[in-house]
């Protein structure tokens, strides 16, 4: 029986926008500009690498502890913005995707580089629908590792090949590969080509979509 396993942000939610404005605040009071070209690298990197990926690009070098001080301001920004998420932030198409799944008996995880995600899918009411939620708290080989969707297929007693994830970062991509899984990529054809499929975006991950993977 094939299986699903869900990337969070990105494919459930759009929370790069306010992983966005907190790294950009963060990066304006370290006295450099952050665009949103630049966050792109960031999609789907755990916290602590994004921190150093975002210190490369305004050349600075800091001390472990400041590090530590520094990720910890970032999260509460963050979780200011995640605090007032409601289920409207779903992105189209994913609610009525996890309903058919149910009552087709369909399992499926969520497998994300957050250690926010069990707050996320709780703010968005979608928490008590997963059989099984792996997340950066539970792993400690980041994307594209596959060490999270591996979790993710033995939770669900599947075999990776039977497990279908749904991805919108090119690291998750490649985690899903190196994992042996099916990968479907949401988002840019051209970045995420390594993907076994490409959709623009979560309209298109529709319920003809998953019948014809799943057959
Ligand atoms: P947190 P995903 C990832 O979520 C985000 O894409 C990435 O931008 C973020 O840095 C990472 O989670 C860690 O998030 O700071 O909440 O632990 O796409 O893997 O669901
Ligand atoms: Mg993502």
């Amino acid at each position: 029986m094939k299986v699903l396993i869900f990337d969070l942000d990105g494919v459930i939610v759009d929370t790069a926008k306010y992983h966005y404005l907190a790294w950009r605040d963060l990066a304006n009071d370290l006295g450099f500009d952050f665009t949103e070209k630049q966050n792109e690298l960031l999609k789907g990197v755990s916290r602590v690498r994004s921190l150093e990926i975002l210190l490369n690009i305004g050349k600075i070098e800091l001390s472990d502890k400041k590090k530590e001080e520094l990720l910890v301001v970032k999260n509460v920004e963050y979780l200011e913005y995640v605090n007032k998420m409601t289920s409207e932030e779903i992105l189209p198409g994913i609610e009525e995707l996890l309903n058919f799944l149910e009552k087709e008996k369909i399992p499926f995880a969520l497998g994300s580089a957050s250690k926010n995600a069990p707050l996320i899918l709780k703010k968005v009411k979608l928490y008590d629908k997963f059989a099984a939620i792996v997340d950066g708290n539970d792993v400690s080989k980041a994307k594209p590792n596959p060490e999270v969707f591996l979790i993710a297929a033995k939770k669900l007693n599947t075999n990776p090949k039977d497990c279908i994830v749904i991805e919108d970062a090119l690291a998750g991509i490649q985690a899903a590969n190196n994992a042996g899984m099916t990968s479907v990529a949401i988002g840019d054809k051209e970045l995420l080509h390594e993907a076994d499929h490409n959709l623009s975006n979560t309209n298109e991950l529709s319920i003809d979509f998953i019948k014809k993977m799943i057959d």
